[in-house]
Parts: C-alpha cells; sequence; structure tokens
C-alpha cells in the first residue's frame, strides 16, 4: 500500500525523522509551494524565493537518491492551495491513506495536519537538541526559566568546549570580553555572494509575479540556495568573522548590515545546516587556534542555548502566545516599520537593510526597531506578525519568543526577568548611527531630542507599579524621580506629542 511521506518547506534535511522512518519503495515524498503558506503573513519576497529554490534543489536531490516525489509549483492549476489540501489531493491520486510527517514548527500547522481526514503520524524534529519532553522536564519546578542555566545543561548533553565535567576555560560565559563598538572597516567581508542557476532564476520571476508587491527587495537577490551553498557559507564565516563575532556581537554600523555576523540562521532553520556540525566548526577552530575562546563560547551559546531554549519555550506555552499582552499595548504599528521614511537614523538603517536583504543582527532587532516597538506602546501581535513577515529566517517557533518574550516582554516575564528597554545612550555607544541623525541623542527634551530618550521615560512611568519592585530596574526609577519637576513633566509631555504625531502619521 501506498504512502505519503511530508517535507515542508523548513524541513530539508536529508535525515529528517519522517524521511529516515521511511522507505523509498512505499513512499511517495510529497512537497508543495502553496498559498496558505506563503500567504498567512505578507513574507518578505527573498523569504519566499529562498524557500521554494531550496525545496525544489533538495526535491531534485531525493530523486536522484531513488525517492519517488510528488512536487507542486505554486503555479500549479491543480495545486490545493495549502499543505492539508495537497496531501488530501496526493491521497487520492495515489491511493494513499497515510501520511508521516515530521512535526512543523507553528502550532497553526500541526492542528491543520491532526485535523485532515487522513491517518497522519506526527513524529518529533528531532534536528534539534532538546525534545519537548526534556525542556518541560528541565523547566518543572523552576520558579523562573533562564536561558544560562539550560545552556549548561546543553553544553554537558553535547561535550561542546568541555574539559571533562568543568567548562573549557573554567567559565561557562565569557561575554564580558564581548560588547565592543567596531569600527568602519572597507576591507570587512561580508557573506559569499550567491550565484546564479536556472532554478533560481525561474523562481525570482515566479516570486516577482506574486509578490513583487510585497515589502522587500528581491534583487540582487544575496543567499545560498541548497546545501552545498550553505556548507560554504558556514566555513566562509568560521574563516572569516567567528575571530572577531564576540567581541563585537553587539556593534552595529552603518551601511554594513552583517559585521561579524554568522548570516546562517536561514540555513540552519530551514534544514540545510545541523546545529552539531556548525558547533563542531565552531570548535575546532577554537581548538585549531583560530579564533579565541569568548567568540566561539559566544557563537555556540546563541546555537546550542538561546536557539534551543526559545524553541522550548514557544512549545512549552502553548497556541495563545503569540496573543499575549502582559503590558496591554494597543497602538498600531506605524507605517515606517513597512519602509515610510523616518528622521531616527538607527531605525531607517535597520528597516532599511531588513527591506534590501530580509536581515538584520540581533541587536538591531532587540535594541532598535525591538526597543522603540516597546517604547512606544505598539501592539505585540502586531510587532509579531511583522518580524514573522520580514526576516528570511522567521518561523513562528523561534521567533514568537524572541518577538512576545524578549523583545516586547509581552509573555510577562517568561523569557526574560526585565524588558530590554534602553534610551539612545546604548545606540550610541553601540553604533555610529547618532552621528548622522536628525535627533541629537544627547538631548533630553524639546522637538529635536532622540525619540528613545523621551519615550525610554515614558515606558517606565507608565510602567511604574509594575517594575518599581524589580531589583535590576530601581536605579532608573531612582534616577527619574531626581529630576526636577518640571523636567519630568516636559519629558512625558514631550513623548506623548511625538507618539500623538506619530500614531497621525506625520514624518518623525
Ligand atoms: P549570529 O549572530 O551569527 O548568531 C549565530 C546563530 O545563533 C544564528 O544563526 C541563530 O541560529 C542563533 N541565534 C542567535 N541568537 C538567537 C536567538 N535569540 N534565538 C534563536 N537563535 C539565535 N532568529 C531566527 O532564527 N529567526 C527569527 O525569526 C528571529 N527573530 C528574532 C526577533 C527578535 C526581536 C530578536 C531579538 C531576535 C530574533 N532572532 C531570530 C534571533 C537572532 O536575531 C537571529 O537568529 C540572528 O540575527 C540571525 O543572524 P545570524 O545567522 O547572522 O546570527
Ligand atoms: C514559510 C513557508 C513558505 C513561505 N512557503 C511554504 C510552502 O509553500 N510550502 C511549505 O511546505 N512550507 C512553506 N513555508 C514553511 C512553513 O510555513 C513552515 O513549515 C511552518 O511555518 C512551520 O515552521
Ligand atoms: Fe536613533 Fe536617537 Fe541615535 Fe537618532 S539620535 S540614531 S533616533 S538613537
Amino acid at each position: 500500500m501506498v504512502k505519503l511521506v511530508l517535507v515542508l518547506g523548513d524541513q530539508l534535511s536529508m535525515d529528517v525523522h519522517a524521511l529516515r522512518e521511511a522507505d523509498k519503495d512505499c513512499h511517495i515524498v510529497v512537497m508543495a509551494e502553496v498559498a496558505a503558506e506563503a500567504e498567512y503573513v505578507p513574507h518578505h519576497p527573498m523569504k519566499i524565493a529562498f524557500l521554494f529554490t531550496a525545496m525544489r534543489k533538495f526535491a531534485a536531490e531525493l530523486r536522484e537518491k531513488g525517492w519517488t516525489v510528488a512536487y507542486t509549483t505554486l503555479d500549479d492549476p491543480a495545486n490545493a492551495g495549502s499543505i492539508p489540501g495537497e496531501l488530501l489531493r496526493r491521497a487520492e491520486e495515489f491511493g494513499a491513506a497515510a501520511v508521516l510527517a515530521t512535526e512543523p514548527g507553528e502550532f497553526r500547522l500541526i492542528t491543520a495536519l491532526q485535523d485532515t481526514p487522513l491517518d497522519v503520524t506526527l513524529l518529533a524534529d528531532d534536528r534539534f537538541l532538546c525534545s519537548h519532553q526534556e525542556f518541560e522536564a528541565w523547566a518543572e519546578g523552576r520558579k523562573a526559566l533562564r536561558m544560562e542555566y539550560f545552556y549548561r545543561e546543553m553544553r554537558r548533553k553535547t561535550g561542546l568546549l568541555m574539559e571533562g565535567d568543568k567548562p573549557e576555560g573554567g567559565k561557562w560565559n565569557f561575554d564580558h570580553e564581548n560588547r565592543k563598538p567596531a569600527k568602519q572597516d572597507l576591507f570587512r567581508k561580508g557573506p559569499p555572494k550567491a550565484q546564479g542557476d536556472p532554478v533560481l532564476a525561474e523562481v525570482l520571476d515566479l516570486i516577482d509575479a506574486r509578490f513583487g508587491g510585497n515589502f522587500g527587495a528581491l534583487r540582487p537577490f544575496p543567499y545560498q540556495t541548497d546545501r552545498a551553498g550553505a556548507l560554504r557559507a558556514l566555513d566562509h564565516f568560521i574563516t572569516h568573522a567567528l575571530p572577531e563575532f564576540g567581541a563585537y556581537q553587539d556593534a552595529m554600523l552603518q551601511d554594513d548590515p552583517h559585521l561579524y555576523h554568522a548570516v546562517i540562521s536561514l540555513y540552519l532553520n530551514a534544514g540545510l545546516l545541523n546545529v552539531l556540525e556548525i558547533c563542531k566548526k565552531a570548535e575546532a577552530a577554537y581548538h585549531a587556534g583560530h579564533a579565541p575562546l569568548n567568540s566561539v563560547e559566544g557563537f555556540i551559546r546563541q546555537i546550542i542555548g538561546w536557539r534551543e531554549f526559545m524553541r522550548g519555550i514557544y512549545f512549552l506555552e502553548g497556541p495563545d502566545y503569540t496573543r499575549r499582552n502582559a503590558l496591554n499595548h494597543q497602538r498600531k504599528l506605524p507605517s515606517l516599520y513597512w519602509g515610510a521614511e523616518t528622521r531616527m537614523n538607527c531605525m531607517a538603517q535597520a528597516i532599511g537593510q531588513t527591506r534590501d536583504l530580509g536581515y538584520a543582527h540581533h541587536i538591531q532587532r532587540l535594541m532598535v526597531t525591538g526597543n522603540f516597538a516597546l517604547l512606544a506602546g505598539i501592539n505585540p501581535a502586531q510587532v509579531h506578525e511583522w518580524y514573522l513577515a520580514v526576516y528570511v529566517d522567521a518561523y513562528e517557533w523561534v521567533e514568537a519568543p524572541n518577538v512576545v518574550g524578549m523583545s516586547q516582554f509581552a509573555d510577562g516575564g517568561v523569557v526574560g526577568s526585565k524588558p530590554y528597554v534602553s534610551s539612545g545612550a546604548y545606540i550610541d555607544r553601540m553604533s555610529d548611527y547618532c552621528k548622522s541623525c536628525h535627533y541629537k541623542v544627547k538631548e533630553k527634551t524639546g522637538e529635536t531630542a532622540c525619540p528613545f530618550n523621551l519615550l525610554y521615560w515614558h515606558f517606565l512611568i507608565r510602567h511604574r507599579e509594575r517594575f518599581e519592585g524589580n531589583p535590576r530596574m530601581a536605579q532608573m526609577y531612582r534616577t527619574f524621580d531626581r529630576m526636577d519637576e518640571g523636567r519630568r513633566k516636559t519629558v512625558l509631555s514631550d513623548a506623548d506629542a511625538f507618539l500623538d504625531r506619530m500614531s497621525k502619521g506625520a514624518l518623525v
């Protein structure tokens, strides 16, 4: 009896669980480009182009390895428009009733698969180090879930950077050596350039025609679209950027979107790279004396610590997580997030490169666009949808805990113990953005005061009751209270005026 095996667009690994369990002789692989996935948020055109090209190439590799693949392109007139629809259509076509699938990374799609009238077996996605059960067991009985302790478990489990049961170098975390601002350097190597090919060319034309109106550029298309290319990008990073990764991890520079970042999340999340091969290459670079411990430890922590921790939180917290709004923020996402002109240079830079590349690095996402949305009281569900749409690496399991939890504090403190908010001083310290900004980062009130300065106090005062008792925030309230009364009033009324102008669509 013929059976189907489903491979989703972000499951492009030869050893993904469902393929491991399937049998070439009786399973038909189903892959489908479908409107439902391409349109549930207005994805960046590069994100759809990357996935469709990678899917088509992966299907070709599967065929070369002897699999029968039923692949549906977006423009196929028979396309049923959704993953369950395509499964039903293929089941009828091949006389199959059973489907083997690897658990999707989003509750929406998990439910949709469970609701199909077919006999669907969902297998755990074991491309991750930590299973749902392991995370639940780790979380059980803890008052607060903190990434740092989870990360140590993952170091022990993998043996990465361990000397017996002790961490390499005597410490788990070398972040105090990191966080340096960077200088412009014309010779810094960015990620390797994409090579054009006929599959990519055909997909780019399709995406241009169907999604050309979405926010985001499509050409020049900068990304790799198969495993060989993803491995090239990884090796390029290890050779050229990993040694400086730690020191400049939090730095931001005008017109330098990548600095020393890896730009591999899109490949890793889609299945073209795997967690352990990445971390082992980084670890080997440390042992070979090519990269220092602060960089390698910091990099490995992002992958086996933050990434796995975020996935654990998403599945632990459940399907309502994306609707949380602990701070009751209701302001509409301003049009500047979709590319409308802004005088805030940091926002223009972060959003401009997001438009051009579908990429911004962590600190831009957290301390520029995320920080601004939080300070301005934007509705977190709208912020979540924006991040899910505009980044080429965005899937709900990783995006939602980063946005709803880490960045917007909308989960009330599940991911972080305090909100990530800062005034303009932080952005000024970590970037060169403020030098060419319309606003003055040193000004605290008035028409040209940096909006981050005004909104910072506005946020703290709006949420005084909730945060004043937090020992890590008490100092900020004392600073505010020491200002003279007139100044306190002016800061808050200037902030109100700014928010009002922004909400009315004025240029801010
Ligand atoms: P590098 O800085 O070089 O880091 C190396 C790798 O570590 C990344 O490729 C990524 O796999 C992993 N990593 C680092 N930080 C995190 C993190 N906080 N959570 C999960 N993985 C991490 N990452 C996504 O993959 N998809 C998202 O949709 C996403 N949305 C985010 C939204 C916000 C508001 C914030 C603050 C962070 C978000 N991140 C997301 C995490 C992080 O910003 C990206 O993983 C990173 O910028 C990807 O670029 P890179 O490969 O150059 O990463
Ligand atoms: C993101 C995405 C897009 C844009 N299109 C498809 C698609 O056409 N077919 C497919 O199988 N997967 C696609 N994906 C990835 C899914 O949305 C992803 O599997 C879920 O969000 C779970 O992570
Ligand atoms: Fe951003 Fe303020 Fe600096 Fe302008 S002055 S770049 S708005 S932090």
